[in-house]
């Protein structure tokens, strides 16, 4: 049957009507069938050996379009609707959200199972359900409030499955149940998103906002991604939520082995499990104590046959980010583990005496990053610098124990998403001019450099550029309410509120630039300075910088010697479908933090393939986009990470010396407190910000406030050369195919998989 057919047919079948007579709402419901329908009839992407990523974020974003194009049949189906008075796009704009997930690692998920199905290697994603998954962000009298993200609906991409679980807490017993999202590849074959939810989830148990009984595990446990741990009922929460993740992915590939009639002592050949960051790190001694348990392993034959089939990816060097859990809030929770976490501490102890390398520390706390790296067969890295600092100092002391169990994989993201459906009138002109190649290698992109004396090259880049700004000029005005100008310069930070990416740092830009305007020096061009970001709910500096950045955007976008100049905004509920409008409008991309401290960064990858010049920091994989580009290509300022390093381990860093001595720094961040910013915020935020800054400033703002100010302006000022900077847009875009998370998962299958397909 043709999709025509297939189409008319769900419409019919749903609400007995054609399709121009369906509303954007209905249509999507009825193209939400027909995809079902023709992923089910796809092959099933099969092996001898494959691959388990365990996650606890999945930030898939909305999957219409993509399986639309991965099926196929966009152009099709778009010239249909078109032709029944329908605009495919409005129909997209009816699909929610799901919100699985909360930043980088979480997307970089939801990229590698693109990949993994579109290069055709058997891997599924093993997740959860959460049915308010990360909080939904409103702003109320400039601060963020945080709201339940309802985005489940009746009809959606989640099919339930026969296949439930029990998974016990001590005494305590819960039961799951697996619900399927379907993965399928660019013209390939399809995997599966697994996620798993509690039979007996009870979503009423939330009251207002995102509060609810922290304690009552048999109905909360897949409501919340990442609830608010600042008391012990929110840590104990994230174990369970972690041990029912792991519990269940346990159960399910060991399920799977017997069911293909495997022999569970050669699990390595046929499962490699890869873990995500700390958090499935339980499915270490979880798989250990079932092997052992009900198995007929013995201790030595499981752990052997686990630690080889484990791999472990190390998302941050932030040490808060590295997950400790006090042994006594695992007694509690998962009592069933602890005789093996401690035999595998034992274990350790007797080979390895150096305290730095225990997985129970003499607080009694339990380090999980520990665990992963003694009993998994990998640990890596998300980018060259990244890697790099793990071997020399993170993990140091494990780097001199298991130098062979150490490897990078530079991160990527995926053309599908982030090019070919995000930005297709981008897509269209490099077929043209390069042809179709670099859809299924993104290597070949670099073929557009031939183009860059190019003329008519040039200018069709820039003309999109153009398109793409006034798209979302538009979509703006609706969804905020401000007005920004095409012709400005969009200069753009995007990602989570964190104090060592530095929005701070922007925001004292912002307030420069601001004071500067005032006394009468106006930029070439104005400038739309654009944020978006979440804060973690118990994060009280990132709700501050938000606060600021707010009270900028009402003191600037007001005042009329200023705002024909220069304009600020911060959108609300920054999401994956607000990234897909941004970044291809963008023409600066800021990558500021704090060298050393962004492990990859992926956002800078999506930017830059979408032709937007980079003003970064050498950090994450700013470092590579430069080496790529050359420095011809890229805005680089700000101290390296040695410099930084040092600093932290002589303690020598004093915020307020750089304070005192650049009366421009003082000016700008004196500003925050004064009369102006009370006026318009809440003094008790500002005041804590201000004296943050001043005398803590842990990720050194103000260290690299001078230098970003020098290359900022220096920037602005290139921008109005046209035509140069139109060569530095092309340059990036066709450097940017070593970024496809097809070439990082290729990497990852080469050196850690081994799938053998
Ligand atoms: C840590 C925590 C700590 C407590 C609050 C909740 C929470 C949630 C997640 C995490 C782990 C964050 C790790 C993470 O997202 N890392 C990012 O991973 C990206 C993909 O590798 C990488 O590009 C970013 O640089 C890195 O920050």
């Amino acid at each position: 049957m043709n999709v025509e057919a297939k189409i008319t047919g769900w419409a019919n079948q749903l609400y007995q009507k054609q399709i121009e007579d369906c509303s954007d709402k209905e249509l999507y419901y009825v193209l939400l069938n027909v995809c079902k329908e023709m992923m089910a009839d796809k092959k099933a992407i099969t092996g001898e050996k494959k691959v388990y990523y365990i996650s606890a974020e999945f930030l898939i974003g909305k999957l219409l379009s993509n399986n639309l194009l991965n099926l196929g049949v966009y152009d099709e189906v778009q010239k249909l609707l078109a032709s029944k008075g329908k605009a495919l796009s409005a129909v997209e704009e009816a699909e929610p959200e799901p919100s699985l997930g909360n930043g980088g690692l979480g997307r970089l998920a939801a990229c590698f199972l693109d990949s993994i199905a579109t290069l055709g290697l058997p891997g599924d994603g093993v997740g959860l359900n959460y049915h308010f998954g990360l909080f939904k962000q409103v702003f109320d009298d400039k601060l963020q409030k945080a709201e339940k993200n309802d985005w489940i609906e009746k009809q959606s991409w989640l099919t339930k499955t026969d296949v439930t679980y029990e998974v016990a807490f001590g005494e305590r017993k819960v039961t799951s149940r697996m619900y399927d999202i379907d993965v399928v590849g660019y013209e390939n074959g399809v995997n599966k998103l697994h996620l798993f939810d509690l039979e007996t989830v009870d979503e009423s148990l939330v009251k207002d906002g995102i509060s609810f009984d922290k304690e009552a595990i048999e109905k909360n446990l897949t409501l919340f991604l990442y609830p608010d741990d600042s008391d012990e009922a929110g840590n104990m929460l994230r174990i369970y939520q972690q041990y029912f993740m792991v519990s269940n992915a346990a159960q399910l590939i060991l399920a799977e082995m017997k069911q293909k009639g495997y022999d569970l002592h050669k699990l390595p050949e046929h499962a490699v499990i890869q873990i995500n960051d700390t958090h499935p790190t339980m499915v270490i001694p979880e798989l250990i104590r079932i092997l052992t348990e009900q198995e007929g392993f013995s201790m030595a034959e499981a752990i052997d046959v686990v630690s080889n089939t484990c791999a472990y990816t190390n998302h941050t060097i932030l040490s808060e980010a590295l997950e400790k859990w006090p042994l006594k809030y695992l007694e509690a929770a998962v009592p069933q583990l602890i005789p093996i976490i401690k035999a595998l501490d034992v274990r350790i102890r007797k080979m390895y005496p150096d305290p730095k390398v225990q997985i129970i520390d003499e607080e009694k706390r339990v380090h999980m990053a520990h665990i992963d790296i003694h009993y998994g067969f990998s640990v890596n890295g998300v980018a060259a610098i990244h890697t790099d600092i793990l071997k020399e100092t993170e993990l140091h002391h494990f780097y001199k124990i298991y130098p062979y169990k150490f490897n990078n994989k530079t991160n990527g993201i995926t053309f599908r998403r982030w090019l070919l459906s995000c930005n297709r009138e981008l897509t269209e002109l490099l077929s043209n001019t390069i042809g179709d190649g670099f859809k299924k290698d993104a290597a070949e992109l670099e073929k557009l450099l031939a183009y860059r004396e190019d003329k008519a090259v040039l200018d069709a880049i820039s003309a999109i550029k153009w398109k793409k700004k006034k798209e979302l000029v538009a979509y703006i005005a609706e969804h905020e309410g401000i007005e920004l100008d095409p012709h400005a310069i969009f200069d753009i930070q995007i990602k989570r509120m964190h104090e060592y990416k530095r929005q701070q740092m922007n925001a004292l830009y912002i307030i420069h630039k601001y004071l500067e305007i005032k006394s009468g020096r106006k930029p070439a061009r104005p400038i739309a300075f654009i944020f978006g970001a979440k804060a973690a709910p118990a994060y009280v500096i990132a709700q501050d910088i938000i606060h600021l950045l707010l009270v900028l955007q009402e003191i600037v976008n007001n005042d009329p010697d200023v705002s024909p100049f220069m304009k600020v905004l911060m959108v609300e509920n920054y999401n994956v479908t607000y990234a897909e409008k941004l970044i291809p409008a963008c023409d600066i991309s800021e990558q500021i933090s704090l060298a050393s401290k962004e492990a990859s960064g992926t956002g800078n990858m999506k930017f830059m393939l979408n032709g937007a010049v980079t003003l970064g920091t050498s950090d994450g994989a700013n470092v590579e986009i430069h080496e790529l580009v050359g420095d011809d290509n890229i805005y680089i300022f700000g101290q390296k990470k040695d410099v930084v390093i040092d600093h932290y381990a002589k303690g020598d860093y004093v915020s307020a010396e750089y304070y005192a001595k650049s009366p421009v720094i003082k000016e700008a961040v004196d500003f925050i407190i004064g009369e102006q910013a009370l006026a318009a915020g809440h003094s008790e935020n500002l005041h804590r910000l201000h004296n943050e800054l001043v005398n803590k400033d842990w990720f050194m703002t103000l260290l690299d406030m001078e230098d970003y100010i020098t290359v900022k302006d220096k920037m602005f000022a290139d921008f109005e050369d046209r035509e140069n900077w139109k060569k530095m847009s092309l340059t990036n875009i066709a450097k940017a195919g070593f970024f496809s998370s097809d070439r990082t998962i290729e990497q990852y299958n080469e050196d850690i998989w081994k799938l053998n397909v």
